[in-house]
């Protein structure tokens, strides 16, 4: 046992990844008999969806602190939060659309059931389907865009009660952090789920799906490359008016971290450091953006919910309309608003996403195998989101020390 958890998460995972496709094309379709093991794993993370959404987000939008006294800082990171996290939703729809990953596989093998068409629903019925009108309801169905503009009310409720709010703040803050553990625990899962998925995705539809697979992480690669290597020097350059390359130079271990942890909330302190120490942003813009921005500003995960809804719906032969790329892009958003910033955050997300449209939850099990790998690259790109925000605050609120700044010359 000690053996097995001294090796890091994600070394375990790549292996099983490796072992399960090697297995899977060796063994072909009999595979599909200990697919079960993927799907208790699959089971488990949509145990998380709801209780860590509600949790996360409530205690996500409480965290904010109380509105009048948002001010210049918040109102301009919450602004630059929503932007960056909308260009990067719709940027993962337009890999998706352009590079279209998902199409041309045969999945006949492993389509479970006729895909639901899903019923025309014009745009009021839409918006009346978003209010949450009975929560509890809500919350058995998995219906994550009410259950998310519930939590966040809940959220606002809590700002404006203010005081009296308090001690409901603390239980969706202990609760966020339980359900954090709890997810921690159900990702110990990862490896068998991973390997057992694997090899049944290799076994039944062999060579062409690992392509696919393939071609999915590599949009996922490219679409947070695109995100960092473009819309973060934007905002540093244009707005913060820095010099990109000591931006880099200062934030390189808190991205390090991001990228091997593959999660936000432990990096955080790292990030912290990086953005006051070797960016010069003060203590009170850096603690707020960077913790704010840890629990709500995740835009590799928006960016990458929009890939792989359209991924799903093209392996599965799901047509998407227009409003539906709204739906996914609103979803998205908000599910990236309410993923906590743990490893896997996601992969949970991605079932709150599907059910909305209508893209079959088997697409959590072909790509759940990838995720993690994936995952690390999404949290470097949160963490260097939040990063960005940070110093581009500090500058526009006069909060930063630029003799403070570290530069890429320093050794
Ligand atoms: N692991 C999440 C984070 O910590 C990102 C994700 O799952 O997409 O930011």
């Amino acid at each position: 046992m000690k053996f097995w958890f001294g090796i890091p998460l994600w070394q375990r995972v790549v292996a099983a990844l490796v072992l399960g496709v090697i297995v899977g094309l060796l063994w072909g379709p009999g595979a599909e008999s200990i697919k079960f093991i993927g799907d208790i794993f699959i089971a488990f993370i949509k145990m998380l969806v709801v209780p860590l959404i509600f949790f996360s987000l409530v205690a996500g939008v409480a965290a904010i602190g109380d509105l009048r006294k948002l001010g210049a800082v918040g109102w301009r990171a919450l602004l630059i939060f929503v932007v960056t996290g909308q260009v990067a939703v719709w940027l993962g729809l337009a890999l998706g659309t352009i590079f279209e990953p998902g199409v041309g596989l045969d999945t006949s093998a492993i389509q479970m059931g006729a895909v639901p068409e899903p019923a025309p629903t014009s745009w009021r019925e839409m918006l009346l389907g978003m209010v949450p009108q009975s929560p509890v309801q809500v919350m058995a169905d998995v219906n994550v865009l009410p259950l998310i503009i519930f939590s966040m009310l809940i959220g606002i409720g809590i700002l404006m009660a203010q005081g009296e709010g308090e001690p409901a703040q603390r239980i969706f803050d202990s609760g966020s952090i339980v359900m954090q553990k709890v997810t921690i625990i159900v990702m110990e899962l990862t490896p068998f789920g991973v390997f057992a998925l694997m090899a049944w995705v290799a076994g039944t539809l062999g060579v062409p799906a690992l392509l696919a697979l393939g071609k999915l992480v590599a949009m996922n690669y490219l679409g947070c490359f695109l995100i960092i290597g473009v819309m973060y020097v934007a905002i540093v350059k244009l707005l913060a008016k820095l010099p990109i390359m000591d931006f880099f130079r200062g934030i390189v271990d808190a991205i390090a971290v991001a990228y091997s942890t593959a999660s936000s909330n432990a990096t955080l302190p790292v990030t912290m450091r990086c953005v006051e120490r070797n960016l010069g942003v003060s203590r009170s813009v850096t603690s707020f953006t960077t913790s704010l921005g840890a629990t709500i500003n995740m835009d590799g995960t928006a960016m990458y919910l929009g890939l792989a809804t359209l991924f799903g719906a093209q392996i599965f032969g799901v047509d998407l309309s227009a409003g539906d790329y709204v739906t996914i892009a609103v979803l998205a958003t908000l599910g990236s608003v309410g993923a906590a910033g743990i490893p896997g955050a996601g992969l949970i997300m991605m079932a709150a996403v599907f059910t909305a449209v209508d893209v079959p939850l088997e697409t959590i099990a072909f790509v759940a195998g990838v995720d993690r790998i994936m995952d690390m690259m999404r949290t470097a790109t949160n963490v260097s989101g939040d990063a960005a925000v940070a110093v581009t605050v500090g500058v526009m609120t006069g909060e930063i020390d630029k003799a403070e700044m570290i530069s890429a010359d320093d050794v």
